[in-house]
């Protein structure tokens, strides 16, 4: 297979696109031949997939199992070629049979299974983990609707249900023997053995049948395929039982199979405030109860020693803590199931669970009320509660200064069970994502656990795979990247430094800015053809995409672009640099201020867009929907990258590192990531401004900001949010002084009037730069340069070497 010359594609295709979906090559849609093509890439993968799990048994190498409710994996088909090297040929041969690669790539439905960086994080983690010859696998769920779709009607988001599965999903294999029970509810009985020893019995359990869909995923041409599983709830009464039961008993069936099937019917989305939900409690359990049980399967099936050597076989890393019922979950399988003492269990256990924070957003911390988790997995209630008591206990007897801490630190407490302290006493690492975030984390959110756990906390910078996030979805520049410095960057992304010797020669850098505009020609199309909106290819794309939340600050984003319109019509004349404002946002459907803003975006938009005043100079669209493949479009055509977060609240960023990789600029806050960006780049190739870390946490400590002295002391602040009091961008039904109020009686919480004055400045600075273009691309190519730091490939080889302890798979 991966020798087939063109010639020989050409006839594979037309074969499959007869056998798979039985019509002649001529008569077959684009449709067709993406599941023709897609058969052709399973069929080998599939291959590999089997010699790599049957290496690994023989091996019997450790395993690394990445547990997470998200896997933003998006479309599949471009990266299996890619990774499979079988692309290039593929997309010739596609072109001779008179179809477009990228049209036929277009069938594939995202499968957008995750919020935003955490789940997309754990995608690019699978990717590098297979790229980098690790035993690793992702274990999550199969939700039948993912993420909501967005539309904007009328400048207003609306919510769409996301039926990704509505035809056959050629990646997924349905592993029905493999299933396992969960239980749910029921009363435990208690029982003394004759040694002494407790034994637990469950009664009047309701029982769901977990069904495993596994996902393959290919290495970068090392043929290396690892898994994804992903698991689907089912009712396991059977067609007869139905049959047989009375009409009555018929309906309490059906009822029954339908609550059954909720477990996996669909993503919750992310307000960042916290709410207990039962059904998202019964699909963390399930997630954690279905792999646990598929990990001892394969354990017992392979290894055929002690569970006592658990630890040395595996380690399971928890994506944030919603799968830290792990936690209490291996501690039940070891001593009821397996029948190890709690001494040895806690022992397997804390030395198997690593845990990742992605958050320090207090309001997003996940708790649950002890009744909830009481009546829906009582004995995992009475677990949590032991460990509780256990840990506690510990503290008042070895840490007498930490006494007064308990009520902060108990994992029961005020009535719930707090599941980040339930993660760092059960876990062995727990990590944050950028420095600062880890840094926070150890001296503020979490200080009284890193001191009486110091080895515990580590910092793993996040990554992004640059094969997707730059070979992909940039061919052109990465071919230009590969003709000056070799093709070793995709396997090294480090090497990706060398392009420092070029960052001054005049050829390579046009033709780098020519890539630049012929993505952004692209995107221009796209963006006329979605919304009527026409951008010019020479204005400067400003882009902020990225969940709408207040923290992340796309209110200051606007209140930049109604200043400059504003500046406009005074001064009609005004030589500005022209821009195109672009963003791309879903906001959680409950979160009433994140939607207010998107219909300030929407409706600065129609009126800026169609003001004959403002003579194009400057352009605002919003690009609905924004999810992993509208992305790949614009990342590509970014010029400034924002990243804006109010300091200290965005633990890191992803979107950041990927726009930086494609010769984008940061205009950017000292937050998350960004400060390791800034730190390599230098302070020359970034545009900083704002508020530190340090600062605003200051601020919240000891008080002293006042959005009103801003309001009365800045006029372009005041002549703003009287625009939006006094209706000046409304109509009838649009008003926006939800804003307004929000803004100055609630004292401005996330600083946008604080920072205006630095970031309006800041632009300035983008403008008058980009009148430079040498000096523009010089900046643009340096920051690509550095980028290779960015790569999950590097956060990979971080966890496996400090957290995981796993070697690399001979060749
Ligand atoms: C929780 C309870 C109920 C419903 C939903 C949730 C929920 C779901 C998803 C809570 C949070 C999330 C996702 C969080 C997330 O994406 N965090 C981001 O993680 C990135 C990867 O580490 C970081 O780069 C970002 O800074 C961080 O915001």
């Amino acid at each position: 297979m991966p020798h087939l010359t063109i010639d020989e594609w050409i006839k594979a295709i037309e074969h499959k696109a007869e056998s798979v979906r039985g019509v002649a090559i001529n008569e077959a849609t684009d449709k067709d031949i993406y599941y023709a093509v897609s058969a052709l890439v399973t069929e080998e993968m599939n291959k590999n997939w089997l010699q790599t799990q049957e290496r690994y048994k023989e091996k019997q190498c450790k395993q690394v199992y990445y547990l997470s409710m998200e896997f933003l994996v998006g479309r599949l088909l471009e990266s299996n070629l890619l990774n499979s090297g079988l692309l290039n040929e593929c997309n010739e041969a596609l072109k001779k049979l008179g179809f477009n690669p990228e049209r036929v790539y277009a069938q594939e439905p995202d499968a957008g299974l995750g919020n935003g960086g955490l789940g997309r994080l754990a995608a690019c983690f699978l990717e590098s983990i297979a790229s980098l010859r690790y035993a690793g696998h992702g274990c999550g769920i199969r939700y039948r609707y993912g993420l909501f779709e967005q539309r904007i009607i009328h400048g207003h988001q609306v919510e769409l249900p996301d039926y990704w599965l509505k035809e056959e999903y050629p990646w997924e294999t349905r592993k029905a023997e493999e299933s396992v029970d969960i239980h749910f509810g029921g009363d435990i009985h208690m029982f003394k053995k004759n040694d002494g020893s407790l034994e637990f019995k469950y009664e009047n359990t309701d029982k769901v049948t977990a069904v495993p869909y596994d996902v393959p995923i290919a290495g970068y041409q090392n043929k290396v395929v690892n898994s994804l599983r992903l698991w689907s709830a089912e009712s396991n009464a059977s067609d007869s039982e139905m049959l047989t039961s009375q009409c009555s008993q018929y309906y309490h069936h059906l009822d029954h199979k339908h609550s059954i099937e909720q477990i996996s019917g669909f993503l919750y989305p992310d307000d960042s405030m916290y709410e207990g939900k039962v059904l998202r409690l019964k699909q963390q359990y399930f997630l954690v109860s279905a792999s646990l049980k598929s990990i001892f399967r394969q354990y017992k099936k392979t290894v055929r020693r002690s569970l006592i050597h658990l630890p040395d076989k595996i380690v399971i890393q928890i994506n944030d803590t919603h799968p830290s019922l792990a936690v209490p979950e291996l501690m039940r399988i070891l001593m009821d199931e397996e029948r190890f003492g709690w001494e040895d269990a806690w022992q397997i256990t804390t030395k198997v669970i690593a845990y990742t924070n992605h958050t320090t957003l207090s309001e997003a911390l996940e708790k649950w009320p002890e009744d909830m988790v009481k009546s829906l997995l009582p004995r995992l209630y009475m677990i949590i509660q032991e460990i509780n008591e256990r840990f506690c206990k510990k503290v008042w007897n070895d840490h007498p200064l930490l006494r007064e801490k308990i009520p902060e630190l108990a994992i029961i407490a005020d009535g719930q069970v707090h599941m980040a302290r339930l993660a760092i006493v059960g876990s062995f690492s727990v990590n944050g994502v950028a420095r600062l975030h880890t840094d926070i984390l150890k001296k503020k959110e979490m200080k009284s656990f890193y001191t009486l756990f110091p080895e515990r906390f580590n910092n793993k910078t996040n990554g992004i795979t640059h094969r997707r996030w730059l070979l992909q979805v940039n061919p052109e520049l990465s071919s230009l990247i590969t003709d000056v410095i070799g093709p070793q960057w995709i396997q090294r992304p480090n090497q990706l430094i060398s392009l420092l010797r070029y960052s001054k020669d005049s050829p390579f850098l046009d033709k780098v800015s020519a890539v630049k505009v012929h993505n952004k020609v692209k995107l221009a199309h796209f963006i006329h053809e979605k919304t009527g909106i026409m951008v010019d290819e020479h204005s400067i794309f400003d882009v902020q995409i990225k969940r709408l939340h207040e923290y992340k600050r796309q209110l200051l984003n606007i209140f930049h672009v109604i200043h400059l319109y504003n500046e406009l019509k005074d001064n009609p004349k005004l030589d500005i640099t022209p821009r195109t404002f672009l963003f791309g946002a879903k906001a959680a459907p409950s979160y009433h201020f994140a939607k207010e803003v998107i219909k300030l975006i929407n409706r600065m938009a129609s009126l800026i867009n169609n003001d004959p005043a403002i003579h194009d100079k400057i352009k605002v669209v919003f690009l609905e929907n924004y999810n992993v493949s509208l992305a790949e479009k614009i990342i590509p055509a970014t010029d400034i990258s924002e990243q804006i977060s109010t300091a200290s609240k965005e633990a890191s960023g992803t979107g950041n590192m990927k726009m930086m990789m494609n010769g984008a600029l940061t205009l950017g806050t000292l937050d998350g990531a960004n400060i390791e960006i800034k730190d390599l780049v230098g302070d020359k190739n970034i545009f900083i401004f704002g508020l530190t870390a340090d600062e605003v946490l200051h601020y919240y400590n000891h008080g002293g900001y006042v959005a009103r002295d801003i309001y009365h002391t800045d006029e372009r602040v005041r002549r703003i949010l009287d625009q939006l009091k006094d209706g000046a961008f409304g109509s009838q039904e649009i008003e926006f002084k939800d804003i307004y109020y929000h803004t100055l009686y609630h004292n401005d919480p996330y600083f946008v009037l604080r920072d205006f004055d630095a970031y309006i400045e800041a632009h300035e600075l983008v403008e008058q730069s980009y009148r430079d273009q040498a000096t523009w691309m010089n900046m643009s190519v340096t920051n690509i340069a550095y980028s290779g730091k960015f790569s999950s490939d590097r956060t990979i080889q971080e966890y496996a070497s400090e957290i995981w302890k796993l070697k690399r798979m001979e060749k």
